[in-house]
């Protein structure tokens, strides 16, 4: 048995920013516009008007303040709102292999290793650009990474979960190095006309280079241990599909083929999961709530991570101790607890106790519990 290890990560992060006040200035001309084609409607009452959206509101229940995408745009553009990617042939490579070797190359180069030296390559991700080939064999090609590769889904826990089959795979010896990486095109799939949500997605892309810890060539973080849970839910769900043309209504565009949640529902039950999630792995590790020097939280709301912070620790974290990066990035599923580790681990101490920790559809969490070296 080998001990795996983290020796590098990547952000890839598009240059294009959206603000709160951006966000709602397009939404409310959007709503007004609709307002005003649907009047009779409304004024007959047979149909309600669409409310506007505000940036106060979006900040105090969310946390969020920017969000960056691929296509800044068609997203505000009360006629669209949705990004407008350009076509590409089949023989060039996909938006999202784009985005991963950005976030690929930066995490090969912090672990100082060459792409040829990869011999796994998962793309986990929340939605992948087409059903096959796999994205991830995909990014192998255009890497000049060798072995094998394939991608998988498990929501906003598709980064931990991707890092749980890499490390066991370094950990067996039928994998000497990985890289795990999370293209998220959350503009894509996220309603940006729907009031209650249109401000929780943004685009990025992050990777994760394990190996094992005989092989890092400088400082690394060795994976003590990975805990996976699910629990079925259908309050964050999404029916698209290659079945919706054989659907009888044959709609191609229904709401629920966009990102649907119950917010609410949601927040109640998914933080007394993962606290709990992540006491008993650390308990099961005998490392206490005490020696863990940093929680690298999933980054969907500022709240939810004060609660989840604060059951774990025992008492109210220090910023530093659990940073938060969704006030610039929002929610970017799967990637957002990998962007805050990628940001702030360099200045961790040799012995220093971390944990990564998503949650998200499914239900999903996902724990990786870090150690300094
Ligand atoms: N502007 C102004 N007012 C608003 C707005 C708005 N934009 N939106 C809602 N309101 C109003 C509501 O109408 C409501 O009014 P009233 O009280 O009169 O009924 C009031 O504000 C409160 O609304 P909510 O109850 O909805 O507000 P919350 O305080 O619950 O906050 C949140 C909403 C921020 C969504 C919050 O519930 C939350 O963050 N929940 C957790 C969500 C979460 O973590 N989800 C995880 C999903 S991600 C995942 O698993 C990956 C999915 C795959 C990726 C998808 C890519 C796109």
């Amino acid at each position: 048995m080998f001990k795996p290890a983290i020796t590098g990560t990547g952000v890839f992060t598009p240059e294009q920013i959206i603000t709160n006040d951006e966000l709602v200035e397009a939404f409310n001309a959007y709503a007004d516009r609709m307002n005003a084609e649907n009047a009779e409607a409304i004024a007959a009452g047979d149909m309600e008007a669409l409310p506007h959206s505000s940036s106060e509101f979006i900040f105090k229940a969310s946390g969020i303040e920017q969000r960056h995408v691929l296509d800044k745009k068609g997203v505000l553009n009360p006629e669209v709102m949705h990004p407008q990617l350009r076509q590409r042939s089949d023989d060039e490579p996909g938006v999202m292999t784009e985005m991963a070797l950005d976030a690929c190359t930066k995490a090969l180069a912090k672990a100082g290793i060459d792409a040829s030296e990869i011999d796994l390559v998962i793309c986990a991700a929340s939605n992948m650009e087409r059903a096959y080939p796999a994205v991830a064999i995909e990014i192998q090609k255009e890497l000049g990474a060798g072995g094998f590769a394939f991608d998988m889904n498990v929501a906003c826990s598709s980064a931990t979960f991707g890092l749980q089959a890499a490390a066991d795979m370094i950990r067996s010896g039928s994998v000497r190095k990985a890289i795990v990486v999370n293209p998220e095109i959350c503009s894509g799939h996220l309603e940006w006309r729907d009031r209650d949500c249109h401000f929780i997605f943004g685009d990025v892309c992050t990777a994760t280079v394990i190996e094992r810890d005989e092989d890092a060539k400088g400082d690394y973080f060795e994976i003590i241990s990975t805990r996976c849970a699910t629990q079925f839910s259908n309050n964050i769900r999404n029916n698209n599909g290659f079945l919706r043309r054989s659907r009888p209504d044959g709609v191609v565009d229904r709401r629920d083929m966009q990102f649907m949640q119950n917010g609410r529902k949601v927040f109640k039950e998914v933080v007394p999961m993962v606290s709990a999630h992540m006491l008993a792995h650390i308990e099961a590790e005998g490392v206490a709530p005490d020696n863990l020097r940093r929680l690298w939280l999933h980054q969907a709301n500022k709240s939810m991570n004060d609660f989840i912070g604060k059951k774990v620790l025992g008492r109210t974290p220090d910023a530093d101790e659990q940073p938060n990066i969704l006030q610039d990035y929002a929610n970017t599923s799967s990637a957002g607890s990998i962007i805050a580790f990628s940001k702030y681990s360099d200045d961790l101490a040799p012995g220093d106790y971390g944990v990564i920790c998503s949650f998200g559809a499914g239900y999903s969490v996902g724990s990786v519990l870090l150690k300094r070296h």
